[in-house]
């Protein structure tokens, strides 16, 4: 495979590509991590310690992405790795129910008021899936609405002009996905109640539910602009649909109660993920009783999961939330500030257009000259400008995401030493940002 232009040597990392290829499609077991639209090779992490991954040649990376967001503590927090090594010397897994799921379960629920039940997956992308599913069982309606830009897993329904890595890819949809899959699904541009309301009065009584992210992390960071959330709240309401809070990047992240803890805006359901997994294959969906006593085998609406509550990773889910106490977030935000604060100082700096945008302390960085507040503004931004300025980055042990079209996220674990790292490296990035051409060359 090649290697980056620019990048540092990395011939393990080069040789397991190369290999990888061979047997996984694109070398990968997710598309975005394949550095296809930033170009070079993708670094194989061999282990991480709080805030630094050591990749397969050995070199350290301050960690930015954090595996998608569940490490808020860093990499192989001591209290984690150890719940994680006690749950395993126990068994890993028995398809029954056991006391850690209804721990994970309460624990949810006593931080997101709106949420009286939950069920746990794996997942996601299952979680959406099955909120989704439920939103239809319980209203009786097919019609779905989502908002372009914004990724809820890769749910047949849910890939119509998403985010994360269908947008990083430039993937208009998804082959596979037949239209009558995608027929019930209404898209949406993010951030404008009148398209939501005008898609319900053309669509009267046949709408189940509205999925939206909480605060909108798939196309970088996009927040709702102010009332959107609630005005969806209140067009949901109105119409008999269900509102469907995507928390899985958001949850337990921005605040100890997700997006809702800051907006205070209930969905009638939820979906979680990431932090509340502490890295290992876990997720759920909850809210409201009467929606989800529906589910089998209260109800007809079904939905199950072989590893579904699975006792290893309820332990390092739990350990994460128990460790995450309002220190830990208190962290997080000064952290997620001090980043955007080196970042805009160096693109300034270095006479580079750009918007470092916010969606709690989930961060981003645009090649824009204003806001961008959906996903067509998301697209139309200098995205060209990224690749060089995130090789630039990695090449002095800096790890961004790799895609203009995702949150960078920060961890507790984040020390002088990486910020120092951080804020050396960035000059040289943005000055790779700023010689960046549409055509890709750059000095
Ligand atoms: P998973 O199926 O990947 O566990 O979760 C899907 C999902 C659902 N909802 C939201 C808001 C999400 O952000 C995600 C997954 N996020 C991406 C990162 N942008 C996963 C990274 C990847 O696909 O490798």
């Amino acid at each position: 495979m090649s290697s980056s232009p620019r990048a540092v040597p990395v011939p393990i990392s080069a040789r397991l590509f190369d290999r990888a290829t061979e047997i996984i499609p694109g070398g990968v077991n997710s598309p975005v991590r394949a550095f296809k639209s930033v170009g070079g090779t993708p670094r194989f992490i061999a282990s991480g310690r709080g805030c630094l991954l050591t990749d397969a040649d050995g070199n350290d990376l301050v960690d930015l992405v954090g595996s998608w967001g569940p490490m808020i503590l860093g990499h192989a927090h001591p209290a984690v790795v150890e719940a994680v090594q006690r749950a395993a010397s126990g068994g890993l897994s028995f398809g029954a129910p056991a006391e850690s799921e209804i721990e994970l379960a309460e624990a949810i629920a006593a931080r997101v008021d709106p949420v009286q039940r939950v069920r746990l997956v794996n997942s996601g992308t299952e979680a959406t899936m099955s909120a989704v599913r439920l939103a239809r069982g319980y209203t009786g309606r097919s019609k779905i609405i989502k908002f372009a830009g914004c990724y809820h897993g890769h749910v047949d329904a849910l890939l119509a002009d998403a985010g994360s890595g269908v947008a990083t890819l430039g993937l208009p949809t998804s082959p596979g996905v037949t239209g009558a899959q995608a027929a019930d699904t209404i898209v949406l541009p993010y951030n404008d109640l009148d398209a939501v309301a005008a898609a319900f009065a053309e669509n009267p009584g046949e709408i189940a539910c509205v999925i939206t992210e909480a605060a909108a992390g798939n196309m970088g960071a996009v927040p709702p602009a102010p009332g959107f959330n609630a005005g969806l709240r209140e067009l949901t309401t109105a119409h008999g649909a269900l509102l469907i809070m995507d928390e899985v990047m958001t949850g337990f992240r921005v605040s100890p109660a997700g997006w809702y803890g800051l907006d205070g805006v209930a969905g009638d359901l939820y979906t979680f993920g990431k932090v509340m997994s502490g890295g290992l294959p876990a997720a759920a969906f909850g809210g409201r009783a009467d929606v989800m006593d529906r589910l089998a085998p209260v109800g007809p609406v079904y939905q199950a999961g072989t590893l579904s509550g699975n006792p290893v990773a309820m332990a390092a889910g739990l350990a994460t939330l128990r460790a995450a106490d309002d220190a830990a977030y208190a962290t997080l935000d000064r952290n997620a500030e001090r980043l955007r604060t080196l970042i805009t100082e160096a693109l300034t700096a270095a006479g580079v257009a750009h918007v470092v945008q916010f969606a709690g302390n989930m961060v981003s960085v645009f090649f824009a000259d204003r806001p961008v507040t959906d996903y067509a503004a998301a697209k139309a931004s200098e995205t060209w400008r990224f690749p060089p300025f995130f090789h630039a980055l990695l090449e002095r042990g800096v790890y961004p995401p790799p895609s203009a079209f995702e949150c960078w996220f920060v961890s507790t674990a984040l020390d002088e030493d990486a910020f120092a790292r951080i804020a050396a490296a960035l000059p040289a990035a943005a000055a790779a940002a700023a010689a960046a051409t549409p055509e890709g060359s750059s000095a």
